[in-house]
């Protein structure tokens, strides 16, 4: 009877395994509650609201964090999500990471490869910093203008993205690049094996931060000197002209084309993770040179099929014709003993 009972409750604590990067980005909006992640620490609430976009978003507080195990290690990372803060530090030694991404050495020892994280002094003055901390560390502050214009109860977009082959960090909020770190040497055996969101509270007990629309993927290849370079990609593959990575000279805008895919109307663009237009046709002004951006292009399909919504049916029906045989196996064996 057991085993009936939870094979007819496993699609519905299904999680997922570790997470496989491709050139495409894997969006997470915790729709699905949080069967997109590999882990999580605590109790991470999903929330109705607030929430940046479609029903759902979850929220810390304190130590919980989410957590995505990388399937196969990487030496890249383009890691975006938009976050909501409640409270930021405001006393000293107060501290909150925004996002952090993660090593395992041989011996299963956390390596901190990038992490950004917000936090006070000892005289209670607030600081935005990245930080590596290998193979030593290395940090970056982000400019005091920044920082002290933060505001609590909206929406930001960060990006955090990580080349251990350049070893070059960077952070970008609202597609703004905000500090790097370049020029560190990465050793060849680091790679990249899990990334967090929310935990590293330190501080007074109600630090409560909310993060929706989660990306990941593999960074692009770096851009040559004096150009800028932005990987193209789409819910449907080919479906933009130009498709794929393109690079372009510092002082110059890209105008990029949605296509007409019959079945599918074009939906949106999505730029460094943000909501960037509705016009199949966009124009992007110049970026700084050698950074890397990303564009994808969101179809919808115009005639949906809803498979998805009974592919727990199968498990259900084996766990009730369990239920029954076991039912029926108890009956005759108390059949038997009367
Ligand atoms: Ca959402």
């Amino acid at each position: 009877m057991y085993v009936g009972f939870v094979l007819v409750l496993w699609p519905y604590v299904e999680s997922s395994g570790p997470l496989y990067l491709s050139d495409e980005p894997q969006f997470f909006g915790f729709e699905d509650d949080l069967n997109s992640v590999s882990s999580v620490q605590g109790n991470p609430m999903v929330v109705t609201s607030p929430s940046a976009s479609e029903s759902k978003a979850i929220g810390c507080q304190n130590q919980d964090y989410v957590r995505w195990n990388l399937g196969t290690p990487s030496r890249t990372l383009d890691f975006g999500f938009k976050i909501f803060w409640t409270k930021l530090p405001k006393e000293a030694k107060e501290s909150l990471i925004v996002g952090e991404i993660w090593g395992e050495d041989y011996s299963g020892s956390w390596q901190d490869i990038f992490s950004t994280n917000l936090f006070c002094d000892r005289s209670g003055y607030r600081l935005w910093c990245l930080w590596t901390g290998v193979p030593t560390g290395h940090d970056r502050c982000i400019s005091s203008d920044i920082v002290s214009g933060l505001e609590t109860n909206r929406w930001y977009s960060i990006r955090m993205t990580a080349d251990l082959k350049k070893g070059t960090y960077r952070v970008y909020m609202d597609g703004v690049l905000l500090a790097s770190l370049t020029d560190i040497v990465v050793p060849d055996d680091v790679y990249i094996d899990f990334i967090r969101l929310g935990g590293g509270v330190r501080g007074e007990a109600d630090f409560i931060t909310y993060f929706d629309d989660v990306f990941i993927s593999f960074l692009g290849p770096m851009p040559p000197d004096q150009q800028w370079s932005v990987q193209i990609t789409s819910s449907i593959k080919e479906s933009t002209n130009p498709y794929g990575v393109v690079n372009v000279d510092s002082n110059d805008n890209l105008t990029v084309n949605a296509l007409q895919i019959s079945g599918y109307v074009f939906n949106v663009w999505i730029f460094d993770g943000i909501d960037y237009s509705s016009n199949s046709t966009i124009t992007i002004p110049a970026q700084s040179k050698g950074t890397q951006h990303a564009l994808y292009a969101v179809f919808t399909n115009t005639n949906p099929k809803l498979i998805s919504t009974y592919n727990w049916l199968p498990f259900q029906l084996i766990g009730l014709i369990i239920i029954g045989i076991g039912g029926y196996l108890l009956w005759v064996h108390k059949k038997q003993e009367s």
